[in-house]
C-alpha cells in the first residue's frame, strides 16, 4: 500500500469517528480538501517541498463552505491583520496549508497542518475556523497568496481558485544562470519543450530574489499575476495560480520540466545555450495549431 491509500485510510477512520460527532460530510471527507491533501502529497513526492519548503491555499465556493459550516469552531480564532488588503476577497474562505508545516505531513493529519480561514469584511485579517490544531496559523507566504487570488479572481471572472507556491530543482538552476527577465527565461522554457507554449502561452513571470514572506514580494507577485499564471521568484522557488489542482500542478509540473530538459542541454553543452532548440515559427505555429493566446512580445 503507498503512502497516500495508507494516509486515505487514516484519514476515513477518524472521519468516521468525527461524522458520529456532528451530522454531515467531514471537512475532510470532501472533494476539495480530498484535492488539497493530495496536491500536498504529490508535490513532495516531486521533491518539491524540503523541510516546510512551499505552501497551498484554495479559494472555497460557496456551496463548500456551506457544506463545511458545521464542522468550523464554535468560537473562531481573533482576527489578524494580513498586512495587505483585497477589497475582492472580502468574505471568502480559503483552505490554506499552515506555516512550518512539512507537506508530506498534510495527508496524515489534515486538521493540524491544514486549516480554514474566513476573511474579514474589510479585507484585510483572517480568522481560523477549522483545523490549525495545536496553534497554527496560515502559511507565511499567506499575503502572497491572498495578493495572488485577489488578481487572480479579477482577471479571470472568479475562475481561478488555487495558489500553489513551490521549490523545484531546475527552474531554480536556471534563475542562477539566466538574468531575472520574463522574456528570457519563458523563451528558453518554450524553446525546450513543445508541451511548454501549450502550458503557459503567457509565458512566466519573474521577479529578482526578495525576502521570502514580506509583503514587497507579495505585492511584485500579484502584479505579474496580472499577466502570468506563473511567477518565478528567482533563487527561491515558483508560485502557480490556476482555476483547479490539477491545472495549477499541471502548470507547475510543465515549467518544471522545460526547466529541467533546458538545464539538461546546458550541462551537456558545456553550459552554452543549447543549439537545437524550438524555433519561433514553430511556437508561433503550435500556438496556432492549438487556438492559444501567445505573448507575442516574447517571440522574435
Ligand atoms: O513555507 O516556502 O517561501 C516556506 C516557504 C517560504
Ligand atoms: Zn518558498
Amino acid at each position: 500500500m503507498g503512502f497516500f491509500d495508507s494516509a486515505q485510510e487514516v484519514l476515513d477512520k477518524g472521519v468516521s469517528a468525527a461524522k458520529g460527532a456532528v451530522s454531515g460530510v467531514a471537512v475532510e471527507q470532501q472533494a476539495f480538501m480530498k484535492g488539497f491533501v493530495r496536491l500536498c502529497n504529490d508535490g513532495w513526492n516531486q521533491g518539491w517541498h524540503e523541510r516546510n519548503g512551499g505552501n497551498l491555499t484554495y479559494r472555497m465556493t460557496p456551496e463548500e463552505v456551506s457544506s463545511c459550516r458545521t464542522f468550523f469552531y464554535d468560537a473562531p480564532s481573533s482576527w489578524v491583520a494580513l498586512g495587505v488588503q483585497a477589497d475582492d476577497l472580502r468574505g471568502e474562505f480559503f483552505a490554506v496549508t499552515g506555516s512550518g508545516t512539512h507537506l508530506h505531513n498534510v495527508a496524515l493529519d489534515p486538521d493540524r497542518n491544514a486549516g480554514i480561514v474566513e476573511i474579514n469584511s474589510a479585507g484585510d485579517a483572517w480568522r481560523i475556523v477549522w483545523g490549525l490544531k495545536g496553534g497554527g496559523v496560515p502559511t507565511s507566504e499567506f499575503p502572497s497568496h491572498f495578493l495572488c487570488h485577489a488578481v487572480r479572481k479579477r482577471v479571470t471572472n472568479g475562475a481561478n481558485r488555487v495558489v500553489y507556491h513551490a521549490h523545484p530543482t531546475a527552474i531554480g538552476a536556471c534563475t542562477l544562470v539566466l538574468p531575472a527577465d520574463a522574456r528570457v527565461v519563458t523563451r528558453a522554457l518554450w524553446k525546450s519543450l513543445t508541451e511548454g507554449v501549450i502550458a503557459f502561452p503567457a509565458g512566466v513571470g519573474v521577479l529578482p530574489w526578495m525576502v521570502p514572506g514580506s509583503s514587497e514580494l507579495a505585492q511584485a507577485t500579484s502584479r505579474q499575476m496580472g499577466t502570468y499564471e506563473a511567477v518565478v521568484w528567482a533563487q527561491h522557488g515558483l508560485m502557480c495560480a490556476g482555476t483547479d489542482f490539477d491545472a495549477t500542478f499541471g502548470l507547475m509540473q510543465a515549467v518544471e520540466k522545460a526547466a529541467d530538459v533546458y538545464v539538461r542541454a546546458r550541462s551537456m553543452g558545456g553550459g552554452g545555450e543549447p543549439a537545437n532548440v524550438i524555433s519561433d515559427e514553430g511556437i508561433r505555429a503550435t500556438a496556432a495549431a492549438y487556438r492559444l493566446p501567445v505573448n507575442e512580445a516574447f517571440l522574435d
